[in-house]
């Protein structure tokens, strides 16, 4: 223990006494073990309890229960191994999913930890640092759906988006996803985005949910009236029948996708 800390300069200890503070979330000088499960979700190294618990004790050398700062320290670089483990492990999975190569997958590692610490610092995206994101990247544009994007992004809806959501749905936005129905999968991305409540049709009412949603997201306040009737102007452009559905053939015929 004592070997580590003299051996890492005066700005490495500075560095780890910040990685620390950001960790020691009620500012109480040490480590609990709710903050140590804190520290992992946001390093992204997911670890059995019983494992967790074996990390733990092994840095909790004084068994006082909690992690100090020079517990801390003396472990710094098997933590760091621990995070650099899990990212190429992550990297690796997704590259083989997807046809993003590796420095583009690293490049949006870095950026989805950047965002999953604007709000909560978690080490996922909620909908609340999902649309601070897209405000961010798309400024000078439009920028609708939000919500529904973000359902799209949160496939196992659990209210949270995690690395492998973040770059399966970008994979599927940018038609980088591996293998042969590509095009297909991009189509129904993008009819999950009108299918509101997620029955396989796009509904009239669906959309009508979809547009109130994005006027709202932009300040635009509109009437039933007016919205009923965009959404029904948009449904004859797209010759759907009277009182009838947009299934996902007629929407990516008519979306040409
Ligand atoms: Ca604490
Ligand atoms: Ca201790
Ligand atoms: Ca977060
Ligand atoms: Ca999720």
């Amino acid at each position: 223990m004592e070997r580590s800390a003299q051996q890492a300069s005066p700005a490495e200890i500075e560095k780890i006494k910040e990685h620390f503070r950001r960790h020691d979330s009620d500012h109480d000088g040490v480590i609990s073990t709710q903050e140590f499960n804190v520290m992992l979700k946001r390093m992204g190294v997911l670890l059995s309890p019983s494992d967790e618990k074996r990390l733990f004790d092994a840095m909790d050398q004084d068994k006082s229960g909690k992690i100090e700062l020079q517990e801390f320290i003396a472990h710094y670089h098997t933590i760091l191994a621990l995070e650099k483990r899990a990212e190429e492990k992550q990297i690796e999975n997704l590259r083989q999913k997807t046809s993003f190569s590796v420095e583009e997958i690293q490049a949006m590692y870095a950026n989805f930890k950047r965002i999953a610490c604007t709000g909560k610092d978690d080490g996922l995206i909620d909908k609340h640092e999902f649309r601070q994101m897209m405000v961010e990247s798309d400024a000078n544009r439009n920028v609708v759906f939000y919500d529904a994007l973000f359902r799209m992004f949160d496939r196992d809806n659990s209210g949270d988006i995690d690395f492998s959501e973040f770059v399966s749905a970008l994979a599927v936005y940018h038609g980088k996803t591996a293998g042969i129905h590509s095009p297909d999968v991009r189509a129904k991305f993008f009819f999950g985005l009108y299918d509101a409540n997620g029955d396989g049709f796009i509904s009239q009412d669906d959309l009508y949910k979809i547009l109130v949603d994005c006027l709202a997201a932009n300040e635009v306040r509109i009437n039933h009236a007016d919205a009923q009737r965009l959404v029904e102007t948009t449904f004859t452009l797209f010759t759907v029948p009277e009182g009838g559905r947009m299934d996902f053939n007629m929407f990516k015929t008519k979306a040409q996708m």
